[in-house]
């Protein structure tokens, strides 16, 4: 066992999603231990316990999974529970710290971000509910990170994490389990696997692009094996550590060769991408792409089709930017939905209580009460069990929607990597000028309300404020503004954009030509130009 000495640290304050930074300014020296250390110092019954530990494969997945098992030994943690190849999924990871009963686990990854040595890397700690660790605690173990002068470390060599079994470091046990066994027979208890089997023997056809992220491995065991879908289901299956040097994010833009694959005659019924660290994703029918936020209303509508939800759904929550489509569901079923913050933490103390069933996020995230993050296969499980159930095509279930509960119409406008300055500047002006939006016209619309978002989490009472700026017209339109908390160069402004059609048939609009006024409304109310120098946005999904 070792003490070192460190130096304080004042970039470690986690973001929407842990800790995300470049990979080289995680490889300073002490940097990941620094933010181990302060994790460990504010962590209550450290001592005897369980953790778990993995992430999504990417460069320097390895090595910071070595530093934490000698750092957990040195701290007096008994048990470490590693996937094999330090591989986990982060809903796979969220599963096993529940069914292990474990103190918590720490998850490494910078999800959707590019990877490699001029990649990102990133890390959280969830807790013992399987989910990401409450603001209280984020906000400690940053607090700890600015005064900390050393962290335990035991002097060992590398253990071997490509052998499954058990494995002694020092005091502590290190347990190397098959990373997808156990997320697979959660599968099987929430699913009618046997009618999705049967869809697949029926000649439905389908393609699912891991990117070469951390879903590979589970896609093929679930999809193509066990469920019988044809070999070559899967695409860019072998997770690689720079993911092939692609943007390991399922959107319209990054998962282009999967959009061409569902184009055209004789294209496939289904496509679905995951992201680098399997918890996102995206559903495309052929020839039609499903938005994150009707996903989420979709799915919600027709959970009875899925044995886990057969006893009905307890609510629904969305995060702020995310449509209001899943509302309108909620109504129609007479259950409450609550709107929260960005960030996946705000559903946990929801699902801990009881409280919602189904959860989603604009950003491709969409998840239940069977693990403690949004989860990416999970999802296009339940679009391939609604769809066995229903036997409709893709675009033939979301037209239903519509048809039934109005179409809301959505985009969102990412502009990457501009100088904070601007950025602060803009979100500032804008924040400035709120109280006397409502009731006066905005290019001609007219405005119901406008706040900058604040959520008094129902449960724990914790209070979070300016969350991001929010226009409502008084025709169901809506604009939002926020920075993202998950970039890591500059800052990244989001501005999602949203249109109630009551009555959709008959004149179904693409999205980008429908919200094309809404779209120049926000940039010039917000003076994006002026404040970013950009005419356009970099990324429009
Ligand atoms: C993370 C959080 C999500 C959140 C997203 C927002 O996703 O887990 O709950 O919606 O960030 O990102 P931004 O702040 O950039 O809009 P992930 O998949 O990156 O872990």
């Amino acid at each position: 066992m070792g003490f070192q000495t460190t130096v304080p640290f004042d970039d470690q304050r986690p973001g929407t999603s842990g800790l995300r930074k470049a990979v080289s300014v995680f490889r300073q020296a002490n940097y990941l231990e620094n933010f181990i250390q302060s994790a460990f110092d504010r962590l209550t019954g450290l001592e005897g316990a369980t953790l778990v530990v993995g992430g999504d494969g990417r460069y320097y997945n390895s090595a910071a999974i070595q530093t934490i098992l000698q750092m957990a030994a040195a701290n007096g943690v008994s048990r470490a529970v590693v996937g094999r190849d330090g591989i986990l999924s982060t809903p796979a990871a969220s599963n096993l710290i529940r069914k292990r009963r474990a103190l918590g686990g720490f998850i490494l990854s910078a999800s959707h971000n590019p990877g490699g040595p001029d990649g990102d890397f990133g890390i959280k700690f969830n807790g013992a509910n399987g989910g990401p660790a409450s603001e209280v605690l984020t906000d400690s173990i940053y607090a700890r990170s600015r005064e900390i002068e050393g962290y335990r470390i035991r002097d060992g060599a590398d253990i071997n994490l490509s052998r499954l079994g058990e494995i002694g470091l020092g005091p502590m046990v290190v347990e190397v389990v098959d990373p997808v066994a156990d997320y697979a027979a959660l599968m099987d208890e929430i699913f009618d696997m046997a009618a999705i089997r049967a869809l697949f023997a029926g000649g439905f056809r389908m393609v699912f692009d891991a990117m070469h992220a951390v879903t590979g491995p589970y896609a093929r065991e679930i999809l193509e094996n066990r469920l019988g879908a044809g070999p070559g289901t899967v695409i860019n299956g072998i997770p690689l550590e720079d993911f092939g040097g692609h943007h390991p994010d399922p959107n319209l833009v990054h998962a282009a060769e999967l959009v061409a694959m569902l184009s055209g005659e004789g294209a496939p019924d289904f496509g679905a991408a995951s992201d680098g660290d399997g918890d996102r994703n995206m559903i495309l029918g052929r020839d039609f792409y499903v938005s994150p936020s009707d996903s989420l209303a979709v799915l919600a509508a027709n959970a009875h089709c899925v044995p886990h939800f057969t006893g009905g759904l307890k609510g629904l929550a969305r995060s702020m930017p995310t449509s209001q489509a899943a509302d309108r569901v909620a109504a129609a079923l007479g259950i409450p939905c609550y709107e929260t913050p960005t960030g996946w933490k705000f559903f946990g103390t929801l699902l801990d209580a009881g409280k919602i069933s189904l959860c989603g996020e604009e950003s491709f995230g969409t998840g239940s009460d069977h693990v403690r993050e949004k989860d990416g296969l999970w999802a296009v499980l339940m679009w391939l069990n609604v769809l066995a159930a229903r036997r409709l095509s893709v675009a033939e279930l979301v037209r239903e929607h519509w048809r039934t509960c109005g179409r809301t119409i959505y985009g969102r406008h990412d502009y990457e990597g501009v100088a904070t300055e601007g950025a602060n500047a803009l979100m500032a002006e804008l924040r400035a000028g709120l109280a006397a939006l409502p009731g006066s016209g905005l290019g001609g619309r007219a405005v119901a309300t406008a706040d900058d978002f604040s959520y008094t989490d129902p449960v724990d009472g914790s209070r979070s404020e300016r969350q991001g700026v929010r226009i409502s017209f008084a025709d169901g339109a809506r604009i939002v503004y926020r920075l993202s908390g998950t970039g890591t160069s500059g800052a990244t402004l989001r501005v999602y954009l949203e249109r109630y059609q009551p009555d959709p048939a008959g004149h179904e609009t693409a999205a980008t030509e429908a919200l094309a006024d809404l779209a120049t409304l926000a940039a010039e109310h917000a003076g994006i130009a002026r404040h970013t120098g950009r005419a356009t946005p970099d990324v429009v999904t």
